[in-house]
């Protein structure tokens, strides 16, 4: 019997990433830490909450005291981080949140796994953290050697956190891996980021706000699959080592507006394009050569059977939306959308 800790299990791909476990290492004891920010709907864990080998503390990364008798209660193998402050344009109306939780977090779970001793501990990263590409380009992938090269502070936070993991493991000899995943979709991602935000957007016939010219590109992973690249990075990579992870599924971001639409049966005249996002990166596209080659990775959800899935999901869990567009996020909405 392993126990498994994993932060920023309410969250969207936390969430996946335990279901997981729970459905295919049963023998396994899963721990959920996770604070319950805003972009946690508590209704995302109530079926895991009644599963035995399920254990959830409501605690934040940032208290080290909680988080540290959490491992005296537990004493976890493995850790495995997501808990994060996910949103680029949050970020950018307010970094110092992104620091505390995306930096100083990880720094605290990484001290209890040297008091407390781990197997591993393993970092959700992000391809942000190579900054972008050009779009004229189609050439160009992000190796886990490309330099870190940050436009937002998020990804910044993100890098930040990946150097601190790298320095534990050289300097304490942590046993750390982290793996630096393209952009995710499928099912209870919050509606902030695009996919969500535009079939929530559709649902109401309200306008789908398309930053600049909406040429920018995306990689896009069903979560599943990213999830699954992860349990191979702690079941079969290598301790110190970085591993991408991607599903060569580039596509403008228009694209995915008018994909959505077509599904929802709405008029693409909902389609109105806004000002451009701050120091917007152009093109993310991953090469998942060494995860593929290492572990026997794979993605398996095409993105036009997983773009299906995933909308019929947010149909079928309209309360589940509305949840989430309730209370913050109508100010949340105003403030970034209000004069856009
Ligand atoms: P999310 O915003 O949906 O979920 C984050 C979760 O972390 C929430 O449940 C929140 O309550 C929790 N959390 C936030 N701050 C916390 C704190 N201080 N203490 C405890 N819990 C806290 O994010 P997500 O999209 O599921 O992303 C998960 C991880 O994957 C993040 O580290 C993110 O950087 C990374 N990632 C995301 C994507 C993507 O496309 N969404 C792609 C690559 C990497
Ligand atoms: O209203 C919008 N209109 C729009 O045009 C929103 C919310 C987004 N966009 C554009 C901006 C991006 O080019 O869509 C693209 C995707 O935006 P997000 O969903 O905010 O994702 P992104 O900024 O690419 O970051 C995501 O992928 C990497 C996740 O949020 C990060 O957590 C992850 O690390």
């Amino acid at each position: 019997m392993k126990t498994i800790l994993v932060t920023g299990g309410a969250g969207f791909i936390g969430n996946c990433f335990c279901k997981l476990l729970l459905k295919e290492r049963p023998e396994w004891k899963v721990v959920n830490v996770d604070s319950l920010t805003y972009a946690a709907n508590p209704s995302t864990i109530k079926e895991e909450l009644k599963n035995p080998n399920y254990v959830f503390y409501k605690t934040d990364i940032r208290d080290r005291e909680g988080i540290f008798n959490i491992f005296e209660k537990e004493h976890p193998n493995i850790v495995v981080n997501f808990a994060a402050e996910s949103h680029v344009d949050r970020s950018i109306e307010n970094p110092g949140i992104f620091l505390e939780t995306n930096i100083l977090g990880t720094q605290i779970l990484m001290d209890a796994c040297r008091k407390y001793g781990i197997e591993r501990f393993h970092q959700v990263g992000t391809d942000e953290v190579y900054g972008d590409l050009p779009l004229d380009r189609p050439d160009l992938f992000f190796h886990e050697d490309t330099p870190i090269h940050t436009s937002s502070p998020y990804s910044t936070s993100k890098a930040s956190a990946d150097l601190l993991v790298l320095a534990y493991h050289r300097t304490y000899e942590l046993p750390v891996t982290i793996s630096r995943c393209s952009n995710n979709y499928g099912p209870y991602q919050f509606p902030e980021k695009l996919i969500p935000l535009m079939i929530n957007n559709a649902n109401h016939d309200k306008p789908l706000p398309v930053y600049g010219e909406g040429l920018n590109v995306r990689d896009w992973l069903y979560v599943e699959d990213h999830c699954r690249g992860i349990l191979s990075v702690l079941e079969k990579g290598r301790v110190g080592e970085i591993y991408n992870l991607g599903g060569h599924n580039e596509k403008a971001n228009i694209e995915i507006v008018k994909i959505i639409l077509k599904e929802l049966g709405k008029p693409e005249s909902l389609i109105t394009y806004v000002t451009d996002r701050k120091g917007h990166d152009q093109r993310y596209a991953i090469d998942p050569a060494k995860a593929m080659a290492e572990l026997g990775w794979q993605p398996t959800i095409m993105f036009k059977d997983g773009i299906k899935l995933t909308i019929k999901w947010y149909q079928e869990h309209k309360d589940w939306l509305d949840e989430c567009t309730s209370g913050e996020y109508l100010k949340y909405y105003k403030k970034m959308y209000g004069d856009r």
